[in-house]
């Protein structure tokens, strides 16, 4: 009996010390051998070796390891649109912060914010019922069309101010388009009294039309409400931004709040209703983007991509949500388009299949200076599509020539800070 004991353990021992290890190494998790020095040429999936959180990231934050490939990076291109006047750019007249593009009976269609005064802003203390606070006080919504993109020819107003106490007396703006169900809907910023009084507080009304080109009737009530007190989008809703996913609006908006030094912090926030006319509720996790402005979303694949710039941490970037609430950085650029408003041609389908952009309008602020301020429209064309492939687009490099760099010159005081450092270094000699 013992005899036999002896012979199964040696059999035992033997069978164990020969087997290839049965629990791989965690180096050889996937059976690839592993690597001892990065690649001379990259890797398009992460490769089997120790990394850094650097090669990390490129393989897992990003749709690919080089902006070349990477489906959500892009250029931006830009062309001055024909067929809008603005008085020379005195500051009497002001177009921007324009809807997204919508193509309806062979033809494009845009609505914005539109200032005509007699006077350019005078800010929050000499504004009257004619003088403007600031550049989209006292506007109203127009829309203009176009068979190109490039040309456009102004219709004339869509949204005027309604009769005071009406939501949106003092000022209706930055309007964006839904179509649902066949009819039209312009959500936009419905102010109460003229932005800078306290803050840049609005809430946000909605009128609707069977017709792009209306005649639009306006509900007449907040359709998206200011938070509660002491919530992040207590004051303003801003740049309110509707599409169309899972059977229901998602509209995305901006609030201005404020950090310990009192200055401005931006972030967005999601609110989603079953009918245009609301309740829309907000999403228990806003703010669901933390930087941006004006903030435009499209379609991609089975989530939603986001153009972030202007303000936060992570201005400049392209995100990405795969379930429509939690984003993350899919790309950095630059140059990237003032309140961009995209051509989105899937945007009110509900696709589970979004297909991106290529261009849209945007607008350029402050055209003439701070005592005649006012905007401008402008077209941006990019490559955030799946069905378009333009290399040049594709470019991570935008050169500028030296007097971009230039305009950024040092102030006073900086050549002052500068000074003195340089004296304090010649005391030491
Ligand atoms: C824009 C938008 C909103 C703000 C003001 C006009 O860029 O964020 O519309 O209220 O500035």
């Amino acid at each position: 009996m013992r005899k036999i004991i002896c012979v199964s353990l040696l059999i035992t021992l033997f069978s164990c010390s020969n087997q290839k290890e049965t629990v791989p190494s965690e180096m050889e998790t996937n059976h690839t051998p592993q690597l001892k020095h990065f690649p001379q040429q990259l890797p398009l999936e992460k490769p089997n070796k120790p990394l850094s959180s650097a090669l990390h990231r490129l393989y897992d934050a990003y749709p690919a390891p080089k902006p070349q490939n990477n489906e959500l990076f892009s250029q931006f291109k830009y062309t001055e649109l024909k067929g809008f006047d603005y008085n020379n750019h005195d500051g009497t007249i002001s177009r921007r912060d324009p809807s997204k593009v919508i193509f309806e009976n062979g033809k494009y269609y845009v609505w914005y914010t539109h200032r005509e005064t007699p006077t350019p802003p005078q800010g929050a203390k000499k504004s009257t019922d004619i003088i403007p606070s600031a550049d989209w006080d006292l506007a109203e919504i127009w829309y203009a069309t176009s068979e190109d993109g490039f040309t456009w020819k102004e219709q004339g107003v869509a949204i005027k101010r309604p009769k005071k106490p009406l939501v949106g007396w003092r000022s209706v703006t930055t309007t964006d388009i839904l179509k649902w169900k066949g009819k039209y809907y312009l959500y936009y910023q419905g102010f109460m009294e003229a932005s800078g009084k306290r803050g840049d507080d609005c809430p946000v009304a909605v009128s609707y039309s069977d017709s792009p080109n209306g005649p639009w009737t306006p509900y007449n009530k907040i359709v998206i409400p200011n938070g509660p007190k002491g919530a992040w989008d207590q004051y303003s809703i801003h740049d309110p931004y509707p599409l169309v996913h899972n059977g229901k609006i998602y509209l995305y908006y901006k609030s201005d709040f404020i950090d310990e030094n009192n200055k401005w912090v931006r972030m967005q926030g999601l609110a989603t209703a079953n009918n245009p006319l609301g309740p829309f509720t907000k999403h228990p996790l806003n703010p669901v983007i933390n930087s941006g402005h004006e903030t435009s979303l499209f379609p991609f694949k089975e989530g939603v991509a986001a153009l972030v710039y202007k303000d936060g941490n992570e201005h400049n970037t392209i995100q990405y949500a795969k379930d429509w609430v939690n984003f993350e950085i899919a790309a950095i650029s630059e140059l990237m388009p003032y309140a961009a408003a995209p051509f989105v041609p899937d945007a009110f389908i509900d696709t589970k299949d979004g297909r991106g952009i290529t261009w849209g309008l945007a607008h350029f602020i402050n055209i003439s200076g701070w005592s005649k301020f006012n905007s401008k429209l402008v077209r941006f064309d990019c490559d955030l599509s799946r069905d378009v492939n333009d290399h040049r687009m594709k470019e991570p490099r935008v050169i500028h020539k030296p007097d971009v760099y230039y305009r950024q010159g040092l102030n006073k005081e900086q050549r002052e800070r500068i000074a003195k450092e340089t004296a304090t270094l010649k005391s030491k000699k």
